[in-house]
């Protein structure tokens, strides 16, 4: 009982440590000469990586260049983005569409890049949300979101989405066990022991990208932190750390740093594959929905799936292992030779170094020292490669940097610490400003990290930048990691809360067919307006379709009357110009609604709820030309009943006959 006391005492001190962090000795700027050189980009010169940042509870993801910091676009995912148009036009609010309707927000933590034979391939990237769980495939040949699928079963899809070595599957684990969705989840809270449960989800991408929920695994109830994939010997593995194996409902906090260990879950998952072939697998029915972008009707659709196939990993014995971790784990990371499994636990004060071929060995001579609601538990000293000893404190995450070498966040001391993978032993530290949560190399959690620069993206800013308020920008910071002892280089701000991020050199992206504009040829949008001349404005009862062209610098029509309150109007504004970077914006006053920003050659629909009778000027909304403030319009809107005809026009005042 008295020890219990003190193990929860222990807990909160530690928990407080955590939650208010140190700052670290000797901060202030420890920058040394040449860094200003290391991290410059001459105007005119592109950078050598694109660093794709997650936007934490911004719900987007933002695109820097490496090393100079650069911020070039804010990719909208999962919130809506009245700037861009995204949730606000109709062809994007069915990209938002969830098994509980249209959700404007969410939370993304995580970004992982598609490989090639485990390397970054600069096909696509992956972006969790955490909240309303669901995974985006963002294509980088547009830069766009082209696809987005919900989870069942899950709640909180924090240890998502991350990837196997040649993209078969984005994998996710809840953070949060919940009841599943095809059980019965009205249940007393203090139920979680019987009634909560985890899930692992499979979701297959083909070649095209598309995704696909192959199927789940049901664990027991415990939070799902991080996972990575294995590679090279251990590729067809999965490694998920999870903490509150405890199993505990309520003040966490205390509740669930009670045991010294929790575990890092190893998952067989080509074994999964040969069950599912088998049939093992369960129908299951949930509700979930999956969203994609047709890039030919520039418009996106949103299917209801109602199924799932789910295995049970205390039934099938041999796919989910569990080595214990101490302590509360978070990150969870597998070195680019696939050998060495880092678990990194927050309240602990060592690293354990998981060994791949010697968990191996455990499993087949049976090594287990019991069972975790009937997954095995392996031996810790018989997976375990080693410890490193006093590392720092609050370790969070580790990258690699292919030389031998891994890199680890301490959230509490604020460092960024570097050790050799092999022997174990801690070879340089620098600090961080402040509170580092994750970190980025580029590649560095691939087969094959480009090792030169590390970015730490940390959680408080204080005193770095002029302040604003009382919110602070959050920071990220490049070290230059080249030589032996890694030098700070350059501090950018970044956008939302970042935490993972990825990066890869620039040429495989920039060089990989990206997209200039549309076709307007190949243009299939329904509402498709593809010249001038075909531009009209067509009422079917109280809806009023008003088929639109831009081009430098003018909207057809732009003068349009005899449009009426209680009417719906829907704006289908056709960008005809077929070159590079010359998108047209799309506004009309007063309407609820974001504006439209339209790419060249394609199709975006703003729909207009006019309140009152009046005069409603609109314009475009990018400056495109010199004649740019000349581009916009008059619509009339008379009372409900009105007689006024329709009509429209564009540089004559044409008898109101036209129609
Ligand atoms: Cu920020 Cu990956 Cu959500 Cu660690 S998690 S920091
Ligand atoms: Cu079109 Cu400004």
């Amino acid at each position: 009982m008295k020890n219990k006391f003190v193990k929860a005492i222990f807990a909160i001190v530690l928990g407080s440590a955590l939650f208010t962090s140190c700052k670290p000795k000797n901060s202030g700027d420890a920058v040394s000469g040449d860094a200003a050189q290391k991290a410059y980009v001459a105007p005119g010169k592109y950078d050598e990586f694109y660093n794709f940042v997650s936007g934490g509870f911004s719900g987007q993801l933002s695109v820097y260049g490496l090393p100079s910091g650069r911020l070039f676009r804010v990719i909208p995912v999962f919130s809506v983005d009245p700037e861009k148009g995204w949730g606000y036009s109709e062809e994007t609010k069915p990209m938002l569409n969830t098994s509980n309707g249209f959700v404007p927000w969410d939370d993304l933590h995580h970004t992982e890049m598609s490989q090639t034979n485990g390397e970054v391939d600069g096909r696509w990237v992956f972006g969790n949300a955490n909240n309303t769980p669901r995974i985006a495939r963002i294509d980088l040949k547009t830069f766009k979101t082209a696809e987005i699928i919900e989870l069942p079963n899950s709640g909180g899809n924090h240890s998502s989405p991350f990837i196997t070595e040649n993209t078969e599957y984005v994998v996710a684990g809840t953070r949060f066990s919940v009841p599943a969705d095809y059980s019965n989840g009205d249940v007393p809270i203090n139920t979680y022991k019987e009634n909560f449960k985890g899930h692992i989800s499979f979701v297959k991408v083909g070649k095209e990208g598309e995704m696909d929920l192959a199927f789940q695994i049901v664990t027991p109830g415990v939070n799902f932190d991080l996972s990575h994939a294995g590679k090279g010997k251990s590729h067809g593995w999965f490694f998920f750390s999870c903490y509150n194996t405890e199993q505990a409902n309520t003040l966490l906090e205390v509740n669930a740093s009670q045991r010294d260990k929790d575990f890092i879950m190893a998952v067989n998952w080509k074994k999964a594959e040969e069950y599912i072939k088998a049939g093992k697998g369960k129908k299951q029915s949930v509700k979930y929905a999956h969203n994609k972008w047709n890039e030919k009707t520039h418009t996106a659709t949103s299917e209801i799936k109602t199924e799932v196939l789910v295995l049970d990993s205390a039934e099938l014995k041999d796919i989910c292992y569990m080595i214990p971790c101490p302590k509360s784990p978070h990150g969870c990371d597998v070195d680019p030779t696939g050998e060495y499994i880092v678990g990194s636990g927050k309240l602990a004060a060592l690293i354990p170094v998981f060994s791949f071929d010697k968990l191996m060995g455990a499993i087949k001579n049976k090594q287990f020292e019991g069972d975790y609601s009937g997954i095995p538990v392996v031996k810790y000293e018989a997976a375990l490669h080693g410890e490193v000893q006093k590392p720092g404190l609050g370790p969070l995450h580790t990258e690699f940097d292919g030389k031998g070498n891994a890199y680890t966040t301490f959230f509490v001391s604020s460092e960024v610490v570097k050790w050799d993978i092999k022997t174990l032993k801690v070879l340089d530290r620098v600090p961080t400003y402040y509170s580092v949560g994750h970190l980025c190399i580029p590649g560095g959690d691939s087969k094959k990290p480009f090792g030169k620069y590390l970015i730490a993206y940390n959680k408080i800013t204080k005193d770095r930048y002029l302040p604003t308020g009382p919110e602070l920008a959050q920071s990220a910071q490049i070290f230059d990691i080249s030589g032996d002892k890694m030098q700070l280089i350059l501090d950018f701000p970044t956008i939302g809360e970042p935490h993972y991020a990825q990066a890869a050199p620039a040429d495989l992206i920039r060089n990989n067919g990206q997209l200039k504009f549309y076709k307007i040829a190949d243009n299939n949008h329904p509402f498709v307006t593809k010249g001038e001349k075909e531009a009209k404005v067509v009422r079917e009862g109280n809806k009023v379709h008003v088929y639109m062209t831009s081009i430098r610098s003018h909207f057809a029509p732009d003068n349009i009357e005899g449009i009426k309150v209680g009417d719906e109007v829907y704006f289908h504004v056709t960008n005809l110009e077929q070159d590079w970077d010359v998108p047209h914006g799309f506004a009309i006053k007063g309407a609820d609604n974001g504006e439209l920003l339209i790419m060249p050659g394609e199709t975006t629909t703003l729909k207009w709820l006019p309140k009152k009778a009046g005069m409603y000027p609109m314009y475009c909304t990018d400056f495109c030309s010199a004649l740019h403030q000349e581009m916009q319009g008059y619509v009339r809107v008379s009372p409900a009943g009105s007689s006024v005809p329709l009509t429209w026009s564009v540089g004559t005042n044409l008898p109101k006959a036209t129609k």
